[in-house]
């Protein structure tokens, strides 16, 4: 008799993943400080397609700081979370979550980041969140950063640019991994640590007065590397401090396609996929890989590092690379070849054999299994899907229903690829859908563009009752975690 082939392994960890500074809200209660989130106005709609993400300067988080009107920030208030986590993991229980991701708001532990002392408060608040998890049997997945860092830190520090921040930081690591380590397992350090290449400030704090001579490039690579190191200092205290752990990097997971099978074409394509690959070739391999020497030269960049960094990198390697996955990009040899895609992140090429979302991130669940497979030929370290989604609008009917068709369609098929590549022979450790619940969008502030299974009652106003209610997602999602991925 042939055995039947089961696609997900046994123990594959089904979840959702979210980040504090898009659910909790509360952000001036329980001692939380300001984080750089928090001063981010929403992208306005005229603007959404481009994804412009903002790059302020000092003075305008100041202004930004004077704005009592708090409409404007909707990060600030989340979807209440911070109160309503007892009710939103009963849902996710019901969900049949194996895993749920959240992130620590650094702001909460360390206000201005530069305290010796963590604020009590705020640890308690986690204490409770992973108890309420561990009680419901959903193993949590913690991410030390997650678009997040102490406001102070970057106005008075410079953020990322400043070596101090680095020091800052493994404090605040070693804090929280020595504080949770009997109830986390996985941990992961910073969220798509690569998008720093195109969101220098929310990603690394950095503003746009403290760039010297316009090079931008060369801030946010010296940033970079501190947060590389500090991302080492991490896993060091992981391993050190809860053995028995996992500690992952996560990057923003892109692959990028030639426009033509020009050479120079083909070439593009492979220079935009070390903005991935840089990343995760540090902090698996352990030391700066050899294309980004001339990059780097031809750039005018001279990354400042101390003399003990190579050992540092060497020596505090992932346990497994985790990524985000939502599209694929076109490159080009010309800036001005090819057809404009709006929104799509890191390139602006369409790419015609993909349809988009209605922000323009261009769908593509066959680029998740070669993108599974490129990782993990280079590496042979276990990977984890910790964020994939659709962002779209719904309809709420009458009667209350949201039939999201859209978004099944779209998860089916990415999670039909992660089939593929287990099938390939991929080491895959699970799979949490972005967003489980409606939360405010990272890109534009707004809560319309939504991708969860569960509907919140709240508006891009600010106005809602911030009720919850099950989309028909919830019942295909249940069922998926249910089969193990047999029934899609
Ligand atoms: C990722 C971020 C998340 C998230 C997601 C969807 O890049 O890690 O924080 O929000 O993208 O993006 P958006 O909310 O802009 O649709």
């Amino acid at each position: 008799m042939t055995k039947q082939f089961t696609r997900f392994p046994e123990g594959f960890l089904w979840g959702g993943a979210t980040a504090a500074n898009q659910i909790e809200g509360a952000y001036n209660i329980g001692g939380k400080g300001l984080s750089n989130n928090d001063v981010i106005e929403r992208i306005k709609p005229e603007n959404r397609k481009k994804l412009e993400l903002p790059f302020p300067s000092t003075e305008e988080v100041r202004e930004a700081l004077r704005d009592e009107d708090n409409r404007h920030f909707p990060k600030r208030h989340g979807i209440d979370f911070y109160h309503r986590f007892k009710e939103d993991i009963a849902l996710f229980k019901e969900l049949g979550f194996k895993t749920f991701r959240i992130s620590i708001a650094w702001t909460r532990i360390f206000p201005s980041g530069d305290e010796q002392v963590p604020n009590e408060q705020g640890l308690a608040y986690y204490d409770e969140l992973l108890d309420e998890l561990v009680k419901n049997d959903i193993e949590p997945i913690v991410t030390l950063s997650h678009y997040e860092m102490p406001l102070h830190l970057s106005v008075e520090y410079g953020g990322w640019l400043n070596r101090k921040v680095v020091d800052y930081f493994a404090h605040y690591a070693e804090t929280v991994i020595t504080r949770y380590r009997h109830k986390v397992k996985y941990w992961v350090t910073f969220n798509e640590i690569n998008s720093i290449i195109m969101s220098p400030f929310i990603s690394g704090g950095i503003l746009r007065d403290k760039v010297k001579d316009g090079n931008v490039l060369q801030a946010t690579y010296q940033a970079a590397h501190h947060q590389l190191v500090a991302s080492a200092k991490a896993v060091e205290a992981c391993h050190r401090l809860a053995p028995q752990a996992q500690i992952g990097c996560m990057v923003l997971g892109m692959i990028n396609y030639p426009n033509t099978p020009h050479p120079e074409d083909v070439r593009s394509a492979l220079m935009d996929q070390h903005k991935t690959f840089f990343f995760t070739d540090v902090q698996v391999r352990g030391h700066y890989p050899f294309y980004m020497n001339r990059f780097f030269s031809e750039h005018n960049i001279r990354v400042e590092m101390l003399p003990e960094d190579a050992h540092l990198l060497k020596e505090n390697l992932v346990d497994f690379v985790s990524l985000s996955y939502y599209m694929s990009t076109v490159a080009a040899r010309t800036e001005s070849a090819g057809e404009k895609a709006a929104g799509n992140i890191l390139t602006n090429l369409k790419n015609p054999y993909l349809e988009a979302s209605d922000w323009g991130w261009q769908i593509d669940p066959v680029g998740l299994r070669t993108l599974l497979n490129m990782l993990y030929e280079r590496y042979e370290k276990p990977l984890f899907v910790v964020e994939n989604g659709l962002g779209a609008f719904d309809q709420v009917e009458e009667d209350g229903s949201i039939h999201d068709s859209y978004r099944i369609d779209y998860l089916k098929q990415h999670i039909e690829q992660m089939g593929e590549a287990i099938r390939d022979g991929v080491d895959l450790m699970g799979y949490t859908a972005w967003g489980p619940i409606d939360l405010v969008s990272f890109s534009t502030s707004e809560m319309s563009k939504r991708y969860g299974f569960i509907y919140v009652d709240l508006d891009d106003e600010g106005n809602g009752t911030l009720k919850r209610s099950k989309k028909d997602s919830f019942y295909w999602y249940q069922r998926v975690i249910e089969t193990n991925g047999e029934e899609l």
